[in-house]
């Protein structure tokens, strides 16, 4: 499961990847092009609740995948770039798109200044085309071919619907599929299908006031169910290299609770549809990432294969309980603390022990 960053050059992706993996990739006019991969810790209260708690010697937070994509130029992007740019994209599980909305004398814009929602459509209207064109070649195909009708139908109506929904520019996240469907849409490989969430990079005074082309740009993100996530790459850039003391206070200053990375690694969690459950115990305090219907047993995994399978069975209490109550003790005492099976639906804020046999 990894995360594309993608947008305009200049506009902050690296910066961005940087922050968010502790990577140390060059920025800047003229750095080198390439796709760069690391891992981010996604922050989460519970974990440091659950620390606090336990005092483990180890806290280890849920972590997902970045992958940093050169920036793309629309209008002068020979077709080798674009091919490997929308390569990119495809084999990406989410995107993060990153839009410019900060000053800065010295670098001027890559293009004519363009709103932050004008970013946002370019960079859109790419996938759209390669959906469309997809689409288009598709149904071309279809008409020729020799497929059995009644696949054909299917499939041939389906294609229209696309090609309805990108010809209205609407992303195809916003189709609904049958289940008959659902296998053939899956094999496409279509891209605005991805979810996406939007990174706006703002500068000190667009943190405290906002910045130009904001109400347009929201109601562009809402119109879409698009989740937007204002981020300052570079004033979080300088305070990362403060002292720790030191930081909390410029937080403070900007108005900020925590670095605006950490609501995007969050933001960018939810839109995998990755949910966590928690281990606990002496040694480690532990997040695990896992996607909404995993089952107990399949969670066992994640922790150990051994433990998978061996799988007996899973204590289970929820931390908004022991948030509430403020002990395990309580937790069992009030009797919420549940043997769970193998089959069982892990929720978000489990707190886990699984029982196995080796
Ligand atoms: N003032 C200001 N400068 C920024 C901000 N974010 C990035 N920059 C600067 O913008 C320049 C480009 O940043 P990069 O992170 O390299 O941009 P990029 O989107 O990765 O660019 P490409 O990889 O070339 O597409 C660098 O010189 C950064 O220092 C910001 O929030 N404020
Ligand atoms: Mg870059």
């Amino acid at each position: 499961m990894e995360i594309g960053i993608v947008g305009l050059p200049l506009v902050g992706k690296t910066t961005l990847f940087n922050l968010l993996t502790g990577a140390k990739a060059p920025t800047g006019p003229g750095s080198e092009p390439r796709v760069r991969r690391g891992s981010a810790p996604v922050p989460d209260s519970r974990l440091d609740f659950l620390a606090s708690l336990y005092q483990p010697r180890k806290v280890t937070p849920a972590r997902i995948d970045f992958k940093d994509i050169p920036g793309l130029d629309p209008r002068q992007g020979e077709k080798e770039a674009r091919i490997r740019f929308l390569e990119e994209v495809r084999s990406a599980d989410a995107l993060c798109f990153v839009v410019r909305a900060f000053n800065h004398p010295d670098l001027p814009f890559y293009f004519e200044k363009m709103s932050p929602t004008e970013e946002f459509r370019e960079i859109l209207a790419e996938l759209w085309l390669a959906d469309y064109s997809l689409v288009e070649k598709r149904l071309e195909r279809l008409r020729e071919g020799k497929k059995a009708r009644r696949d054909k139908e299917v499939e041939v109506q389906l294609l229209e619907r696309c090609r309805e929904i990108l010809e209205q520019e609407e992303l195809l996240q916003k189709l609904t599929l049958s289940p008959e469907e659902g296998p053939i849409f899956a094999n496409y490989g279509f891209l605005t299908v991805k979810p996406i969430i939007l990174a706006v990079n703002v500068d000190e005074r667009g943190l405290k006031e906002g910045y130009e082309g904001k109400e347009e740009l929201l109601r562009e993100a809402n119109a879409r169910g698009i989740p937007l996530v204002e981020v300052a790459a570079q004033i979080e850039k300088e305070i990362a290299s403060l002292p720790p003391e030191e930081q909390e206070l410029f937080m403070t200053d900007l108005g900020l609770t925590e670095p605006g990375i950490a609501r995007l690694a969050r933001a960018a969690y939810r839109s995998l549809g990755l949910i966590s459950f928690f281990t606990v115990g002496e040694d480690e305090v532990r997040a695990w990432p896992i996607r909404e219907g995993t089952t107990a047993r399949e969670a066992a995994g994640k922790v150990h294969s051994d433990i998978e399978r061996g799988f007996i069975r899973a204590e289970v209490f929820n931390f908004e309980d022991l948030k509430r109550l403020g002990s395990p003790a309580k937790v069992r005492e009030a009797g919420l603390l549940r043997l769970e099976g193998k089959d069982y639906r892990v929720r978000d804020g489990d707190v886990i022990y699984f029982r196995f046999k080796v």
